[in-house]
């Protein structure tokens, strides 16, 4: 076959694979930094940065590098056999956050049903809840990621619609109102899980204090605050975690995404030790939570977070970015709102449509919840590639 075009991979794509994503028909092949490009070489700037696992920019040289070292010299073993790079990451993620306990494990959505587990021990053995009676807290609009217990407490139709008997144990609230917690705390609930600001709802920045009242609730009813950091955290909002704009001191952090750079599937539970050490040898885990190379890779995506100061940046340049898409004058936006370098902008209507026309300009954004253009570039972004984004926004949006 003679070179393969965008439509060609897109034909394949469509013929072999499962449809469950609606793309846009942009066929990436490589990528460095804030700028990616596809099979015909054309370049976009990436507004996306993979939901925000590729913080530090596509390809770090730094991470790859410790990837690749690593991965000539150990990449898996098991948690039956210990490791020198497992010790490595718990002690400098406790450097980093304070928290004094990690549990290692790949995907989000396993970090998240491991803190749920974790919740639920520590409800039997430690609050003293009924066998089998525990409840968690979460919001309307959550999103915590695709399992079946997860999907249980979705409150999107789309992400639960044919996939009961859900999992039972767990009541909603209206997000951003303490006084709905308050209202929902019985004496079976054991914690409440929160994004602390809510993405796939659409960048969703909860009422200042409001993780500071439900800070408070938990304590007051021995119950866990559960923060779901994975898109939120390492930088993203202009802080290490977007708790700290509310100086609140959770139960559980859970971490995911940039914790690795965007090179490899690494998430962790982190959380005092007094909450983590309800489990015992045995009681839970998985094949490639805390591999050596998994390590090796988000020890060096934590240094390039910290020694290139993007969390700094994304403070500076997210206040820059929203200043100057707040001038745009357009008939199509209804609000622009966000908090470091992740910005969301609703539009009167769908989004879709205004992400294709972007992408024609050289612009990647993924439309979320139908009417919010969500814009997370990578936290090494420079303030003349805003500019230059701005102006496609602006050619675009009015
Ligand atoms: C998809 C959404 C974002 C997350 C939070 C847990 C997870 C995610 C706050 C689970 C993952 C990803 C999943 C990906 C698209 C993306 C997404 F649109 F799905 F909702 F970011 F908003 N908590 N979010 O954002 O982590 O298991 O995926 O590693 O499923 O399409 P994961």
């Amino acid at each position: 076959m003679t070179e393969m075009k965008t439509r060609d991979y897109i034909a394949l794509e469509d013929q072999y694979g499962a449809h469950n994503y609606h793309p846009l028909d942009v066929v990436v092949q490589s990528a460095e930094g804030v700028w990616v490009y596809d099979v015909e070489g054309k370049r976009y700037l990436d507004c996306l940065a993979a939901y925000s696992a590729v913080n530090q920019g596509h390809c770090h040289p730094r991470i790859l590098h410790a990837m690749v070292e690593q991965a000539r010299r150990v990449t898996l073993t098991s948690r039956a056999f210990r490791n020198d790079q497992l010790p490595l990451l718990c002690k400098d993620l406790h450097d980093l956050t304070g928290m004094d306990s990690v549990l290692p494990m790949n995907s989000g959505a396993e970090a998240v049903e491991t803190a749920l587990k974790t919740a639920r021990k520590w409800a039997y053995q430690v609050k003293g809840i009924a066998p089998g009676k525990a409840e968690i807290i979460a919001c309307s609009n959550n999103f915590h990621g695709r399992t079946i217990t997860i999907v249980s407490f979705s409150t999107e139709h789309q992400y639960r619609d044919g996939f009961g008997p859900f999992t039972p144990g767990f009541t909603i609230i209206p997000y951003g109102d303490a006084a709905a917690l308050r209202r929902a705390v019985t004496p079976d609930t054991c914690a409440f899980l929160v994004e602390p600001i809510q993405g796939e709802a659409g960048i969703i920045v909860p009422p200042d204090g409001y993780l500071r009242e439900c800070e408070a609730i938990c304590r007051e009813n021995k119950m866990l605050l559960i923060l779901d950091e994975i898109q939120s955290g390492l930088g993203r909002t202009g802080r290490l975690f977007a708790h700290e704009h509310d100086g609140v001191r959770p139960d559980m952090v859970i971490i995911g995404k940039a914790l690795s750079g965007g090179y490899y599937p690494v998430s962790a539970v982190l959380a005092p030790r007094d909450v983590l050490g309800v489990f015992k040898p045995g009681d839970h885990g998985s094949t490639f939570g805390g591999n050596p190379l998994a390590c090796a890779v988000a020890r060096a995506a934590l240094r390039v977070l910290t020694e290139e100061k993007l969390v700094e940046r994304s403070a500076e340049l997210g206040v820059y970015f929203l200043g100057r898409l707040k001038t745009l004058r357009s008939p199509h936006v209804v609000e622009m709102r966000g908090r470091g370098l992740w910005i969301g902008i609703e539009l009167s209507g769908p989004a879709r449509p205004f992400c294709e026309r972007l992408k024609e300009e050289g612009i990647l954004c993924k439309e979320t919840h139908d009417r919010v253009i969500r814009v997370a570039p990578p936290l090494v972004i420079t303030r003349e590639e805003i500019d230059w984004a701005c102006e496609k926004f602006r050619g675009v949006l009015q």
